[in-house]
């Protein structure tokens, strides 16, 4: 597990040299009971609490350092003010608890996860990011429209198909043959495969979104469904950040082509969101680097 660490998610660093990183440039206790989710209205924290007064506090666990998918799950608890643990980079003794879980054969509730993000909620451990989503959702207030029992299924699909093409697909560009082998052992295919991704894949998924704002299910084409924000919102909207990231020309040509027009005003007002835009500018959103979104030059749309 720690050598797909290396090779996938940080190619050329050793877990030592990882660590050493996180060390330099993280403080040792990062802490996410910041003012801002302290200062929540009382009400939106009740929301997450169940039957009983007191919530179990929601922990995250996933590789420090870099968004990655885990970044989803912190969107959805940046913007609804939810306080939350980011625990691998609170502290660099969780990478033992997140490691030991993974390794482990879980409890009598729980089956271990194969891979990071986990959520910790209570005695629940839980992993595949749209599984915590979908769990998180309805009590951040993020699952549509009250009412409309059909909403989760339809919010799902959004969140899905994001994540298949402008997360799982965009993961495979820089490692199309093998995940735990090094980038630079499949360039060639990579180069590929970027070409059919820019040429083909992008366009396919920025039109389908362009047509779900279209659709009246979106309720004026504000938002994906049901003219709320919900958690297909963020989930699109750290897609499309991370693939412009990673081809930022393909992506701009996309962006000055008009054509997806609904698809850029939706990211650009989830960026202007009060909470998402003081999250973004702290020291708790992480830049991009060797996770899921890679900036490769010679992967991007050449000089035309
Ligand atoms: N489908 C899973 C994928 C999980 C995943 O691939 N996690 C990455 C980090 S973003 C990882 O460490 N994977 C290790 C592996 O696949 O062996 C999800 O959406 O959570």
């Amino acid at each position: 597990m720690l050598s797909l660490l290396r090779r996938s998610y940080t190619p050329a660093l050793t877990i030592r040299t990882f660590l050493a990183l996180i060390r330099r440039t993280q403080p040792l206790i990062h802490v996410l009971y910041h003012p801002l989710t302290m200062s929540a209205p009382a009400s939106k924290r009740q929301k997450t609490t169940s039957s009983t007064s007191t919530s179990p506090p929601y922990e995250l666990l996933y590789w420090p350092t870099i968004p990655g998918r885990g970044e989803h799950i912190r969107l959805c608890f940046e913007e609804t003010s939810t306080p939350y643990s980011d625990l691998c980079n609170e502290s660099k003794s969780n990478m033992q608890t997140l490691t030991s879980l993974m390794k482990g054969i879980g409890n009598t509730h729980n089956p271990p996860p194969l891979a990071p993000p986990v959520l910790k909620h209570g005695d629940l451990v839980v992993s595949q990011t749209p599984n915590i989503l979908l769990y998180l959702a309805p009590k951040l207030d993020l699952a549509g429209p009250e009412g409309d029992e059909n909403a989760i299924y339809h919010i799902n699909q959004l969140a899905l198909t994001a994540l298949d093409g402008l997360s799982n697909e965009t993961h495979d560009v820089h490692h199309p043959v093998a995940v735990g082998a090094y980038y630079e052992e499949q360039k060639e295919e990579a180069k590929r495969k970027a070409a059919d991704y820019i040429a083909n894949r992008i366009p396919k998924f920025l039109g389908y979104f362009e047509r779900v704002l279209e659709g009246e299910a979106s309720k004026g084409g504000e938002w994906l469904y049901g003219g709320v924000l919900t958690w297909a919102d963020l989930v699109l909207w750290q897609c499309l950040d991370g693939v412009t990231f990673a081809f930022p020309k393909a992506m701009g040509k996309n962006r000055e082509g008009g054509k997806y027009e609904k698809v850029f005003a939706l990211y650009d007002r989830v960026k202007e969101r009060t909470q998402i835009k003081e999250y973004l500018g702290s020291e708790r959103r992480k830049e991009y680097s060797m996770g899921i979104y890679r900036y490769y030059p010679e992967l991007d749309l050449g000089e035309e």
